[in-house]
């Protein structure tokens, strides 16, 4: 069929949206109607060259809609189910999914490979082949992907919501519920409050943290949040330390989440200084491909047992946690209308994109008809 997709045909362009042709889904396969698509920091990583995947690319891994057809031997959803789309694959009997590690499914190999799941390519423009990231590509109305990247959700529950648990709210809220580990009492520091950040906020309000340290140079995304369930708020690291030396009687935080929009080795040093003994500091943001620097006390980590962990898709389980998080939204514990700051039709995605690089907006959203 054709359709309209944001199309990246060169790294340090725009987004370019036109016609493609999309092919009819594959065994294992099915055809999402997409009632919204995220805007996530991952996708301007494709467009700055820091994340590397094979070009041209229809962008978006964010999205949620409607099964409208179903190929061969699918069994998980049919035509008419409501799905939310997950970035990260889960095929349920590798050795990370058969060992509850859903998010480091094997298939995970391929989200930037510019494959499908089921291999070789869906999307035509002008003439070649067009991958899609994360094997979506939602940066379009219509997505095909493979029901291993598709979980059904309840109806209802509002789409444009339900697509932000898709990437960004379950990473922010596993890197602090799951990765971190926060338990009541514990006292949490997130630094970057965007889209990824808010979520460990609000992670950690929901795990019972006792004092939640947001820390963001935007003021209105520290303001957001203090509504997340932040208690206190800083503008720098240095500032937030002298924050948390008081109010932990100087033990200093449980956990940290680096949320920031470019990781950079320069921070893990006085990003671990925020944290005391036993404390764990999650490394959440995607950092350039080239970046292999990072300034961090070693003697720290051995004296006072401090622990870095890597968190990819928040430690989560997609099958598992998309689901179960749609319920603590409607229950009115996860807050998702609050992160969309602002909604964009497809052809106004440069736009949106310019708002989230000028730190407009906490979440960008594409509405489809
Ligand atoms: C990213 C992680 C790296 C691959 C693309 C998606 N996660 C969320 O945005
Ligand atoms: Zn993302």
């Amino acid at each position: 069929m054709k359709t309209q997709a944001a199309v990246l045909w060169e790294a340090g362009t725009q987004w370019s949206v036109e016609e493609v042709d999309l092919g009819d889904p594959l065994p294992g396969e099915v055809r999402v109607k997409l009632a919204a698509s995220g805007m996530c920091h991952s996708d301007e990583h494709l467009l700055t060259g820091d994340l590397p995947a094979p070009l041209p690319i229809v962008g978006g891994h964010e999205g949620a809609g409607w099964v409208e057809a179903v190929g061969k031997g699918v069994t998980t959803v049919q035509e008419g189910d409501p799905v939310v789309l997950s970035f990260i694959p889960s095929c349920g009997r590798c050795r990370a999914c058969s060992t509850g590690h859903q998010n480091l499914c094997e298939l995970g190999a391929l989200i930037l490979s510019g494959s499908e799941l089921a291999g070789g390519q869906r999307i035509t423009a002008r003439g070649q082949g067009v991958g899609t990231m994360c094997c979506l590509g939602t940066f379009s109305p219509y997505v095909v992907a493979h029901e291993n990247s598709v979980v059904k959700v309840r109806g209802d529950i509002p789409l444009d919501k339900a697509a932000l648990v898709g990437c960004g709210v379950t990473t922010g809220y596993g890197s602090s519920v799951y990765t971190a580990e926060v338990k009541a009492g514990d006292v949490l520091c997130v630094i970057g409050v965007g889209g990824i950040g808010m979520n460990a906020v609000q992670g950690g309000r929901i795990a019972g943290a006792r004092y939640i340290v947001a820390i963001d140079p935007t003021p209105s995304k520290l303001d957001t949040a203090k509504r997340f369930g932040a208690t206190h708020t800083a503008t720098s690291i240095d500032e937030a330390r002298a924050i948390v030396l008081d109010i932990t009687d100087g033990h200093m935080a449980d956990a940290a989440v680096i949320a920031i929009g470019v990781g950079e080795g320069e921070i893990i040093a006085s990003a671990m200084g925020l944290i005391g003994k036993n404390g764990r500091l999650v490394m959440t943001s995607i950092s350039p491909l080239m970046q292999i620097d990072a300034k961090i006390s070693l003697l720290d980590m051995t004296l006072f047992q401090k622990q870095l962990r890597g968190s990819i898709f928040g430690s989560a389980n997609p099958r598992h946690d998309i689901p179960r998080l749609l319920d603590l939204y409607r229950d009115g514990i996860l807050k998702l209308d609050d992160l969309i700051t602002k909604t964009y039709t497809l052809d106004q995605i440069n736009e949106g994109y310019a708002d989230m690089r000028d730190g407009r907006n906490i979440r960008g959203v594409i509405l489809f008809d």
